[in-house]
């Protein structure tokens, strides 16, 4: 069944030859490849871009697009299983999602609908990893804010259980001197030092002095306070118990072939997340929804 696409929105062919959805108001641009379900693009009207792609990102079935919003589902990192190595952060960000709507709002905010089963993602290597009957829903508001919101349906017989992250990079001028608020207190699984098992207490705002990769027990807002760029990003957040805080630095970023050795400081990582023992479990029929909500002020 095609969509009807408002006269905001395009469908075209993107990087690699990949199907992309571009949007384009008063109020805002975005933009949004069916591979990956990736929105790659979020910029309101009279502001800078707010999400950050790599310029070695790559477009290609069977790749990741480093940048942007990766969806990490339905495990995040190497999963919960000690001793299987799945590809990283699942299959979700790898298969081939479909539009199922396509709405304009009054005032120039536009929702993009995409889906994705296990019947579609049936031809995704990693799929056989997770055999289980499932729905996910992904509603894309593009507007002044951006909001992000994920739904999972147990469409099987059996209870299932899933990691899931809005893996989302942030741009920002200069990383060293961009903080992060709404942690203060927050214990945090430190996997840049190894990953526990004792949890950290975060003293006071973020900061990124070091390769940062961390999994914080939070269900508040957190605030992105770009120092150098004058600009603060806001995410609000429901159905979600961890924040994860991401910056490679210098080793990891040389060490990543999709990721510019010298672009780390012009990103940070604050993703959305339910991970390790906030999995999320359903029972046959039931579903969850993890929403993320972004806004640009100065
Ligand atoms: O969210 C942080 C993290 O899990 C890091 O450990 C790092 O691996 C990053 O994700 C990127 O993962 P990727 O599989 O996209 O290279």
């Amino acid at each position: 069944m095609s969509i009807v696409l408002p006269d905001s929105v395009t469908a075209a062919e993107g990087e690699g030859g990949l199907p992309v959805l571009r949007v384009a108001t008063a109020l805002v641009t975005g933009e949004v490849y069916l591979h990956g379900a990736h929105v790659t693009a979020w910029t309101p009207a009279g502001a800078e871009p707010v999400l950050w792609v790599s310029s070695s990102a790559r477009f290609a079935a069977g790749e990741a697009i480093r940048g942007g919003v990766p969806i990490c589902f339905p495990w995040f990192g190497t999963g919960r299983e000690p001793g299987l190595a799945p590809p990283p952060h699942g299959f979700a960000r790898l298969a081939p999602w479909r539009l199922v709507a396509a709405e304009e709002h009054d005032g120039g905010a536009v929702t993009l609908t995409l889906e994705l089963t296990d019947a579609d993602a049936a031809d995704v290597p990693a799929a056989q990893d997770w055999p289980h009957a499932f729905t996910a829903t992904y509603a894309v508001t593009f507007g002044r804010e951006l909001t992000l919101a994920l739904t999972v349906e147990n469409t099987g017989e059996g209870e299932i259980s899933f990691e899931e992250a809005l893996h989302t990079y942030l741009a920002v001028a200069d990383a060293r001197t961009t903080t992060v608020q709404g942690l203060d207190g927050a214990t945090y699984l430190d996997k840049a030092a190894g990953g526990g098992p004792e949890l950290v207490t975060q003293r006071g705002d973020v900061t990124f002095t070091a390769e940062t990769d961390r999994v914080y027990d939070s269900t508040g807002t957190a605030v992105v306070v770009d120092e150098s760029g004058g600009r603060r990003i806001g995410i609000e957040k429901e159905g979600s118990a961890n924040t994860v805080v991401w910056n490679p630095w210098v080793d990891k970023a040389a060490a990543m072939p999709d990721y510019g050795d010298d672009e780390w400081p012009s990103m940070v990582c604050v993703e959305t997340a339910n991970a390790l023992d906030a999995a999320i479990a359903l029972a046959p029929g039931e579903r969850h929804t993890m929403t993320a909500r972004y806004a640009v002020t100065r």
